[in-house]
């Protein structure tokens, strides 16, 4: 069966992994500024792993649409105090960064995964990889740049696109020496796509399944669950979960999730379903 080999960690994905997110980005109203942020980013961290998040996935650069991008020494400084916590807590932690020397602190700091929703695309980002070969990274689809990404997103065949892109994306990093048992590939919901773009990616979602890595998919609480329910961002649970479950369902053996425990719970009943459990009793 399918593992994803990490720096520290083989994770197994014969059952599907949920991926707790943690964002460190700083609130300017607080007084704590910095510190404030770093604490209670730490204080996530912990909260998810009650809730039974398998993967904790820390990022300090906002990719919303209209962000301002922090410089690297800002990124550094609102990621570095978290990710040396969450490599205390005993699962394996991801760091969700496009730039090589975030990557580089991240990994010296022995964070077991790479999340570049640019897929390695940045110039020194493969050669830090290489330099860390035991690490797992997750290859994520993006059109454009996050600014201007949802302006005029446009495909001929969106599915063939993202695919032919993930595909090549792991051969280059396949070719820098990284082992393809450490290499996992996201087709990116709603990174430079339309509603239907997204909602295709979920319902042929198995055409990218034998590209040659497992699937991570991030729904959790994105605009096109928006579009479809009529809800604003934090009504959006109900509609992340079911969203999840239908990814794990056609084949992503990871989903990036808000809402952990949740998520663990409702791909706890979907396990016993697909373990065959009561079948015993018929
Ligand atoms: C994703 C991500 C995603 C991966 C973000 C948000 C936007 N990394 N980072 N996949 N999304 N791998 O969470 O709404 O979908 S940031």
């Amino acid at each position: 069966m399918s593992v994803w080999q990490t720096t520290r960690f083989a994770i197994d994905l014969a059952r599907p992994r949920v991926m707790g997110i943690v964002n460190v980005t700083p609130d300017s109203f607080s007084d704590g500024g910095q510190h404030a942020s770093a604490a209670s980013a730490m204080a996530h961290c912990d909260a998810l792993l009650r809730g039974g998040a398998h993967i904790l996935d820390i990022g300090g650069e906002s990719t919303r649409p209209g962000a301002r991008a922090p410089s690297v020494d800002e990124e550094l400084q609102r990621v570095l105090p978290v990710l040396r916590h969450a490599v205390t807590l005993g699962v394996p932690v991801s760091v969700d960064t496009s730039r090589p020397q975030v990557m580089r602190a991240a990994l010296d700091l022995g964070v077991d995964i790479v999340n570049d929703v640019r897929a390695l695309q940045r110039e020194g980002a493969l050669e830090v990889m290489a330099a860390h070969s035991s690490a797992g990274v997750c290859l994520m689809h993006m059109q454009g740049e996050p600014g201007t990404m949802q302006s005029a997103p446009h495909y001929v065949d969106v599915l063939a696109e993202v695919r032919g892109f993930l595909a090549a994306r792991l051969a280059a990093v396949l070719a820098r020496g990284i082992a393809a048992n450490r290499i996992v590939l996201d087709p990116g919901i709603g990174f430079g796509k339309t509603v239907d773009d997204n909602l295709s990616l979920l319902r042929r979602q198995h055409e990218l399944l034998d590209i040659g890595a497992p699937l991570l998919v991030g729904w959790s609480r994105k605009a096109t669950l928006g579009a479809v329910t009529g809800r604003g961002v934090h009504e959006r649970q109900a509609a992340s979960i079911a969203a999840a479950m239908l990814a794990v369902q056609r084949g992503a053996r990871i989903v990036r999730v808000h809402d952990v425990a949740a998520t663990v719970d409702a791909l706890a009943l979907w396990q016993a379903i697909e373990n065959n459990r009561g079948t015993e009793q018929q």
